[in-house]
C-alpha cells in the first residue's frame, strides 16, 4: 500500500483537529493519521514544524500547514471538490471564522471547564506558562463562568436563526467551513458526557438536528501511521513550487530569500525560523532546511501571524 499524501499531526481530544478531520471527511479523502502528545515534548513533530506548538499539523509531502486557516485552503487547493467553501467566498469565510475562534476560545474553555473540573496539574501549567498564557484551572475560570456562558449563548443564538429546515447547513444545503468552525467548538464543551449541560446552557436544542449532521460527515478514510514514516515522507519529498514573492512590501519588509521569523501573535507565541519564499493575501510561506529531513515549506496564514526579519 503506497504511503497516504496528507497526513494529519493531531490528537484526539482536540477541537481544531476536529475541524480538519471533519474537513476530511467532506472531502473523503484518505490520510494518514500521526497521534502527536496532549502536549510538549514532540520530539518527532518539532523537525516538521520547526517550534510551531500548536495542533493540528497537516503536512503533504515537505510541505508542512500551521494553523487551521492554512489547513483549509490547501486542502481546498489540492482537493476542490466537494467544496469546503459552498455559499461563502472562501476568503469571507475564513476571516469570519477566524473572528469567531477568536472571540469565542477562551470562553468556550471557561464552560468546559465549569462542568468538566480540573484537568491534570502538568497539563494546567503546561496551557498556562507556553499555549493560553491563562490559568485554565476550574478555580481561575469559574468567576467569569456567567459571562463566558452569556457570550457564547449569543453566538449559539445567532447559529440557530441562521439554520432552518430549508437551509440544514450554514452555506445552504451542502457543509462547510462556517459549520465545522462552529460545530468544534460546541464538540470540546459537549464531549466527555456534558451534552445534555451544555445544550440546556446554551438553548441548543433547536439545533441539535445540525449538531448530528455535522458529526455525521465523519473523518474520511484514516490510516494511522507512525510519526517516524511521516518523517520519512517529509525527508524523500519536496517541496511543492510556488512563486517567491512579497505581495505587502509595506506592511512586511523582506524580500524572498530573507531570513525571518513567523510567530503567533496569540496564543503559543514561539518564532518559526526560516527564509521567506512568499507572502500573498493569505498566507505566508517559509523555508527551513532541517538537518534531519531536508528543505520544508512551512505555510501559515497571514491572520494571527506576525513577520519579523530574523
Ligand atoms: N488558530 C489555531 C488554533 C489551534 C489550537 O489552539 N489548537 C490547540 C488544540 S485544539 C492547541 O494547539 N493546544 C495546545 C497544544 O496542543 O499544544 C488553528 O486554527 O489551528
Amino acid at each position: 500500500m503506497s504511503a497516504p499524501q496528507i497526513v494529519l499531526h493531531h490528537y484526539a481530544f482536540s477541537p481544531y483537529a476536529e475541524k480538519i478531520r471533519l474537513a476530511l471527511g467532506i472531502k473523503g479523502l484518505d490520510w494518514g493519521s500521526v497521534d502527536v502528545a496532549m502536549m510538549p515534548p514532540r520530539p518527532l513533530l518539532a523537525p516538521l514544524a520547526g517550534g510551531y506548538r500548536r495542533i493540528p499539523v497537516l503536512q503533504v509531502g515537505a510541505d508542512i500547514y500551521c494553523d487551521t486557516h492554512a489547513i483549509l485552503p490547501a486542502l481546498e487547493r489540492l482537493h476542490p471538490e466537494p467544496s469546503l467553501y459552498p455559499g461563502f467566498i472562501p476568503a469571507l469565510a475564513e476571516g469570519l471564522t477566524y473572528g469567531l475562534e477568536r472571540d469565542l476560545w477562551l470562553a468556550v474553555i471557561g464552560i468546559t471547564v465549569h462542568f468538566a473540573g480540573d484537568l491534570p496539574e502538568a497539563f494546567l501549567r503546561d496551557r498556562k506558562d507556553d499555549y493560553l498564557y491563562v490559568d485554565i484551572s476550574h478555580a481561575a475560570m469559574e468567576p467569569d463562568f456567567a459571562r463566558n456562558a452569556q457570550r457564547v449563548a449569543a453566538w449559539t443564538c445567532w447559529l440557530a436563526a441562521a439554520l432552518s429546515e430549508s437551509r440544514p447547513f450554514l452555506g445552504g444545503d451542502r457543509p462547510g467551513v462556517a459549520d465545522l468552525a462552529h460545530y468544534h467548538l460546541l464538540w470540546l464543551m459537549r464531549g466527555g458526557g456534558r451534552a445534555g449541560a451544555i445544550d440546556q446552557l446554551l438553548g441548543l436544542g433547536p439545533i441539535l438536528g445540525w449538531i448530528e449532521r455535522v458529526a455525521a460527515l465523519g473523518h474520511g478514510r484514516p490510516r494511522e501511521m507512525g510519526a517516524e514514516a511521516a518523517l520519512d515522507i517529509a525527508r524523500t519529498a519536496e517541496p511543492a513550487p510556488i512563486e517567491a514573492v512579497n505581495a505587502v512590501p509595506d506592511l512586511i519588509a523582506a524580500a524572498p530569500g530573507d531570513a525571518v521569523t513567523v510567530t503567533p501573535d496569540d496564543f503559543a507565541r514561539v518564532p518559526v525560523e526560516g527564509r521567506l519564499v512568499a507572502v500573498d493575501e493569505g498566507r505566508i510561506v517559509i523555508r527551513r532546511d532541517d538537518p534531519q529531513v531536508g528543505t520544508l515549506h512551512l505555510h501559515f496564514p497571514r491572520a494571527g501571524f506576525t513577520v519579523a526579519r530574523g
